[in-house]
């Protein structure tokens, strides 16, 4: 089953997405999402200049030495936008071989490892009543897990607060958006805001916070102590992960779980995390972790060590990705929940799909493949837009994790 076609295919229903189309000489087609939010056109240029190239001609049933072919082929390994592209790659050659054989690729993977898959959403609000509003919505919608955020009284634009309630987007178009960060304002306010939410709902609602990469190691542990009586699911990111160490002061100081990962690409940016069991939840994501390959040796070294997934669903993750997280999520044993942030009515329509959302669960559905599909002719009419994640800057005007 020989690869003869393969393209880019960059738009913008409601916010920019990259995607891979392989086909080959059945007349199969498989997508892969190669999105890199705020820096597509990065991952667009190597897919079409450089590995699309190496693909025609290749079989598409090969799928593990396709992925160490452009791996180990390319000699420089690893980042960003080099992993993004082998995970599109990744992703679509499972595509075509669930379609070939008529199954979907959950079943390739040793089937389903339950019923359906646990999401959370995303609540969030200017004032700590409007957050609380928020999650009773996603309560009364049949979500059991709910992420909260609210904004930091004198800090303007604080992460994970949105323009609208059930999504998130922070990439806008023009210069970076500049936001203030103020450490001390904000250890002020998470504490009363899971104090207030766990007094409203109760003990059985799965709530989880993500801190955005902004803490020292010694401010996470100060953070996730005292958070500890709201028993969250999951503390995300109180550090830049960079320094996989940071993590073993946190939890010389914290019972509260942690979850890093959406910024990773590799096994090795995790395996000191994993195997030293500083985290509870690995974030990994299917577009930016090498695809559906990769993302299982993750998910089997995180096993043995007691950590469970819980794979990066944001927005500017592509319905193409979000139903191969789907399949992964279903199929592997240690899952532990999705992130899955609704896309909009326009993306929606440009990426037709069967997986469907039930009170708070979710379904890769029973199609051949993925069970995604991308709407060319709809999604041309929607041309790329540049648009650049925020900029952050502490009070005094110095640059800070976004
Ligand atoms: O592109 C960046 C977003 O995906 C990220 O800011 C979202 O942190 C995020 C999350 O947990 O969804
Ligand atoms: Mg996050």
């Amino acid at each position: 089953m020989r690869i003869t076609d393969a393209k880019v295919i960059v738009c913008s229903p409601g916010r920019n997405f990259v995607t891979l189309k392989i086909v080959t000489e059945d007349g199969i087609h498989g997508l892969g999402d190669a999105t890199l939010n705020g820096r597509e056109l990065s991952v667009a240029s190597y897919l079409t200049d450089h590995v699309i190239p190496l693909l025609i001609g290749r079989d598409a049933r090969r799928i593990e030495d396709t992925w160490q072919y452009l791996y180990k082929g390319a000699y420089w390994r690893r980042g960003p936008v080099t992993m993004s592209a082998i995970s599109a790659v990744d992703t679509a050659l499972w595509d075509i071989r669930g379609k070939a054989l008529q199954t979907p690729v959950y079943q390739l993977l040793g089937g389903a490892s339950r019923e359906s898959v646990m999401i959370y959403g995303h609540a969030n609000g200017d004032t700590i009543d409007d957050t609380v509003a928020a999650v009773g919505e996603y309560l009364r919608l049949g979500y059991r897990a709910v992420r909260a955020q609210c904004g930091v009284p004198g800090v303007a634009h604080a992460y994970g607060v949105g323009r609208g309630r059930l999504f998130y987007e922070p990439a806008e178009p023009g210069q970076p958006l500049e936001t203030a960060w103020s450490t001390e304002r904000y250890l002020n306010i998470v504490p009363p805001l899971f104090e207030r939410l766990r007094h409203e709902f109760g003990p059985d609602v799965h709530l989880l916070h993500d801190a955005h990469h902004r803490l020292t190691p010694i401010e996470g542990a100060r953070l996730g102590k005292a958070l500890e009586p709201y028993h969250l699911f999951w503390l995300e990111d109180p550090v830049p992960a960079e320094l996989q160490e940071g993590f073993r002061l946190i939890r010389q100081h914290t019972t509260t779980p942690l979850a890093v990962g959406e910024v990773f690409d590799t096994i090795f940016d995790c395996h000191t995390l994993i195997e030293e069991q500083l985290i509870d939840y690995i974030r990994t994501t299917v577009v930016h972790a090498g695809g559906i390959s990769h993302l299982r040796k993750i998910a089997s070294l995180a096993e043995l060590h007691h950590v469970r997934t819980g794979s990066h669903g944001a927005t500017d993750l592509s319905p193409v990705c979000m139903a191969a997280a789907l399949h992964f999520d279903l199929s592997v044993h240690n899952f532990g929940i999705q992130e899955y942030m609704r896309h909009t009515a326009e993306t929606d329509r440009v990426f037709p799909h069967q997986y469907a959302l039930d009170q708070g669960q979710m379904h890769p559905g029973d199609a051949p493949g993925l069970g995604v599909d991308i709407d060319e002719a709809l999604a041309a009419t929607y041309p790329y837009s540049r648009a650049y994640l925020p900029v952050n800057r502490k009070e005094d005007g110095t640059i800070h994790s976004w």
